[in-house]
């Protein structure tokens, strides 16, 4: 019963998925759905995306938290429209919050859309929010046996961003073992490994971003 219970949620959130994703097609939009923990620098790297993408790309930003507007208020400061859904308890966004905060946007006067999930390596990972691609950050200090604990995430992300890489020199963390779970799980995953902070890394970040809107607009 309760495993029917669920399949009859995702699939409603599925047919919204849906439509939320012709919606952002019919405007060329490249969406991407962003997940990690909490803490693991989500913000700071749309932050400093916002900032190289300035006059190049126009960036629009949905961010999801339990409360507060802290993250789209950070967004905000660099010029780019964001809007913030408070999920008031919920782990994850869902395709209906988005279909909401889609109304909120001028979406023809944007090429790109992020939405910053919910801080959470385990629900977000099984909804569809209507996005061309999920992205994963992992943090060095998160530990290396992550993609091997959390595997769904890492499967269906189209890339892997490994940020605080500045802080390898003080931790044991294992590239290389990342690498191999990684094998097993999705041989396919791009991983960058970025400094959010520092800005490191993140040229091939920006290379991916830019490909995959080109290609989007291209239909
Ligand atoms: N050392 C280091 N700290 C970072 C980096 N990126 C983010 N942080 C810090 O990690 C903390 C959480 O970052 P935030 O962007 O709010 O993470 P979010 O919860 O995933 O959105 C903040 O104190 C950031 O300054 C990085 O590349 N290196
Ligand atoms: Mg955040």
């Amino acid at each position: 019963m309760e495993i029917k219970l669920e399949a009859n949620v995702l699939s409603a959130n599925d047919r919204i998925a849906q439509e939320n994703r012709r919606r952002l097609a019919e405007h060329g939009i490249f969406c991407l759905n962003l997940i990690s923990s909490p803490g693991a620098g989500k913000t700071t790297l749309l932050e400093r995306t916002c900032e190289l993408l300035r006059g190049r790309l126009r960036v629009g930003v949905i961010e999801g938290d339990i409360t507060t507007s802290l993250d789209a208020d950070r967004i905000a400061r660099h010029g780019v429209p964001a809007h913030q859904i408070n999920t008031m308890g919920a782990c994850h966004l869902d395709a209906r919050m988005v279909q909401k905060a889609l109304e909120k946007f001028a979406l023809a006067e944007l090429d790109l859309l992020i939405i910053e999930n919910v801080g959470n390596l385990v629900c977000p990972a099984d909804f569809d929010l209507g996005e061309d691609a999920k992205v994963v950050v992992l943090s060095v200090p998160e530990g290396d046996d992550k993609p091997a604990k959390y595997p769904a995430i890492f499967q269906r992300s189209a890339v892997l961003l490994l940020n605080k890489i500045d802080l390898l020199p003080q931790s044991n963390f294992d590239l290389a073992r990342v690498r191999k779970d990684l094998e097993g799980i999705n041989p396919g995953l791009r991983l960058m490994e970025v400094s959010a902070l520092h800005g490191t890394g993140l040229d091939q970040w920006i290379d991916w971003l830019q490909g995959r809107v080109q290609a989007k607009r291209k239909g």
